[in-house]
């Protein structure tokens, strides 16, 4: 038996680890976009989500505390398929989970990997996380094999097998779409850079991160780490980035200037809604 306790107080629960396999998970999963999902139906659906996208098993203590962290601006369609099938597959893995959703507010350039930095500076306010899930809007999990836990050991990247690349990686160093980190390797390589205005470059820069900082990337098995994409043209205020060949150039010289120690932005709001955190940030241009 294991109790957690809060500070300054008794116990709240008592209750035994769940178990290393959960019971609830059913393995390859068909996903389909044909219908968009209303919040209200996704709702219904998950009558054990509290306030803020929250969850916790009633009935065992959790193996891992997984914040999932959503960059976001103009996706609703997208963020509706996510939850629709992400909500019940973190809840037969009997996680402890909270859904960050990072709202880029304003018209300026998209920037992904800053809005995660955000994302993760915010959510290690609320919760003391044990696992950081860096989550594309428009990437659904296929198989609930695919555990939302952490690596203790190195970087984990998920989406390794995605429908667009033909269900393979498309290069060996790819790292871009999911991927898990504890709060300690997120911080070991001085989180992700925040320069990287526009479509690409921004997630190998991460991979590199991962090696300069000393570590190594893990991988599950490709089967379990399949993930559909929903379909989607190159969005507007988020174009190819003609600096990323020069910025990943730079990734040595950088990446311990660049990152969670030089991240500044203005918290414009943080709301509960029922399915999720909405964190709406101003991070600035695109210079
Ligand atoms: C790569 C992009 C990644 C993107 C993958 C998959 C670059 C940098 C060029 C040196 N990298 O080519 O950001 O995730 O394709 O689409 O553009």
């Amino acid at each position: 038996l294991l109790s957690r306790l809060p500070p300054g107080g008794s116990p709240t629960r008592s209750l035994p680890y769940c178990p290393e396999h959960s019971p609830y998970l059913i393995g390859p999963l068909t996903v389909s976009f044909s219908q968009v999902p209303t919040l209200k139906q996704i709702m219904e659906k998950n009558p054990a989500v509290r306030k803020g996208g929250r969850y916790q098993p009633m009935t065992c203590e959790p193996r891992s505390r997984t914040a999932v962290i959503i960059p976001h601006r103009n996706r609703e369609t997208h963020l509706r398929h996510l939850l629709y099938y992400l909500h019940p597959f973190l809840q037969r893995q009997q996680l402890q989970y909270g859904i960050y959703v990072i709202h880029q507010a304003g018209n300026s350039t998209f920037n992904r990997a800053k809005l995660l930095n955000v994302g993760v500076k915010e959510a290690l306010r609320d919760e003391e996380w044990d696992c950081l899930f860096l989550h594309d809007v428009d990437l659904i999990p296929e198989n609930d094999h695919n555990l939302y836990t952490c690596d203790p050991w190195s970087p984990k990247h998920v989406s390794i097998a995605m429908n667009k690349f033909g269900y393979s990686l498309p290069y060996a160093q790819y790292f871009g779409g999911v991927s898990a980190l504890t709060p300690n390797q997120y911080l070991k390589m001085n989180g992700f850079p925040n320069e990287y205005w526009g479509w690409g470059g921004e997630d190998d820069d991460i991979a590199t991160r991962v090696r300069l900082a000393g570590m190594k990337i893990s991988r599950p098995p490709i089967s379990v780490g399949h993930y559909k994409m929903v379909k989607h043209k190159g969005d507007q205020g988020n174009e190819e980035n003609p600096h990323r060949f020069d910025l990943l150039i730079r990734t040595q010289r950088m990446w311990t200037q660049d990152g969670m120690n030089s991240l500044t932005y203005t918290l414009l709001a943080k709301e509960l809604h029922p399915l999720y955190t909405n964190i709406t940030a101003d991070i600035g241009t695109d210079p």
